[in-house]
């Protein structure tokens, strides 16, 4: 009798696995998946029988490339409206940071979420993650910030829940109470902290409706006193920590990030070398956002040189949100890395598989193709995988599995 329930052969796979071979490179692979999990992953040649023999289906991929399911590991992809009337004043010359002490920017997104229901939310979200699961992705991380009430961040948390009951993707979720001030608060940024940590977060963690807490560290957000004040709310209730630090400005968000043992630090153009050693000592994840770099016309790059220096994983992940990266394509955020901050295309893969389920706490678990890890993965009509990051606008996703299930394109 069969001991597997499918395995795909006549496949390159590229394992992620570090060690070894770039992308973990086997040629003529096989991948068999049992309950859901990986049984085998390696060269055909030592599978142990005769596939047909093994497993209960047996899938011809015709040459095409397996890798893992991708993972996106920092998003805002559920949130009221657009900006695109912003985008028009950018243009004309207003910064990012002037809308945004004018009362636009995350503000005004802040009133369209909570103008709508949690359906509407629910639909417009759905239609993007659409567009990623397309693209291969089957992991994806999505925050709140843009209720910024207690009422209206439970809305948002629902909404990204529900859409992880619902789609054939798992959906991890961060509270980012600590996004921006709402206008109810202006000039109590204080009180407004106190809400976060005292009302929000025990409220989120009761539902059990945040996997996470993040927090906006930055001279136009909240102050490195202020997030650490979230973050030993979060960690009194059992939440681990990530950042968006040092984005548009050194305030030591790194070292912050590390001294909470934060899973992640995203952004980080304008960390410090210091930042980038606590970051390696507290083993918290570098996660580079090229979009928002390149929406903003951002010029102070990462620093990634220092990053490989202190073998920092680096993840990518898309930051979809309305403000600074409206990214609906994270293989275009590949591409982005590469032009942008040089990284390579393996070190881009890499992001948004092994490192992007690192920052997520679930590196042991997905992101890499290796038995006993998730059957999560994707298969693709290219002839290496360097061309993730080589195309603009193209997508060879040709086939997603899920939980060793094939997934229907949508
Ligand atoms: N940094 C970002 O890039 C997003 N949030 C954040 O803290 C931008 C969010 C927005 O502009 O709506
Ligand atoms: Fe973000």
């Amino acid at each position: 009798m069969a001991k597997w329930d499918r395995i795909w052969i006549n496949a390159s796979v590229a394992t992620m696995e570090p060690e070894g071979s770039p992308y973990g490179i086997v040629r003529d692979g096989a991948i068999a998946a049992a309950g859901g999990r990986i049984a085998f992953a390696g060269a055909r040649s030592s599978l142990p029988g005769r596939p047909e023999d093994l497993a209960r289906e047996v899938i011809d991929c015709k040459h095409a490339w397996i890798t893992p399911g991708l993972v996106d590991c920092h998003t805002h992809i559920v949130f009221g409206g657009n900006r695109a009337h912003e985008f028009e004043l950018r243009l004309k010359g207003a910064s990012y940071e002037e809308i945004a002490r004018a009362g636009g920017g995350i503000r005004s997104t802040v009133a369209a979420t909570r103008a709508a229901s949690e359906d509407e939310l629910y639909r417009a979200a759905r239609g993007r993650i659409a567009r990623s699961m397309a693209e291969g992705v089957t992991t994806l991380e999505i925050k709140s910030g843009y209720g910024l009430s207690t009422e209206h961040e439970i809305k948002m948390l629902r909404v990204a829940r529900r859409l992880g009951r619902d789609l054939a993707l798992d959906i991890v979720t961060t509270f980012l109470g600590a996004h921006a001030v709402p206008p109810e608060y202006e000039g109590r940024q204080r009180d407004y902290v106190a809400l976060v940590c005292r009302d929000m977060i025990p409220a989120v963690a009761s539902e059990r409706l945040a996997d996470a807490a993040d927090a906006f560290c930055e001279k136009i957000a909240f102050t490195p006193e202020e997030t650490a004040a979230v973050f030993e709310s979060a960690r009194s209730h059992g939440l681990p920590i990530k950042l968006h630090a040092d984005q548009l400005s050194d305030l030591g968000g790194a070292a912050l990030a590390a001294r909470f043992k934060a899973l992640s630090a995203d952004h980080l153009e304008y960390t410090s070398e210091a930042g980038v050693e606590a970051l390696s000592a507290s083993k918290t994840v570098a996660v580079l956002l090229p979009g928002a770099f390149y929406y903003l016309r951002e010029r102070q790059h990462p620093p990634l040189d220092a990053l490989r220096r202190h073998n920092v994983p680096i993840a990518l992940a898309s930051d979809c949100n309305p403000g600074s990266s409206p990214a609906l394509s994270l293989l275009l955020m590949l591409n982005l890395a590469c032009t942008l901050f040089r990284m390579t295309p393996e070190e881009a893969l890499a992001g948004v598989t092994r490192s992007g389920a690192t920052a997520l706490g679930l590196g042991q678990d997905r992101g890499r193709l290796a038995v006993g890890m998730r059957a999560d993965m994707a298969v693709w009509q290219i002839d290496h995988p360097a061309e993730l990051a080589y195309w603009l606008g193209n997508n060879p996703c040709i086939a997603v599995v899920k939980d060793g299930n094939p997934r229907a394109l949508i």
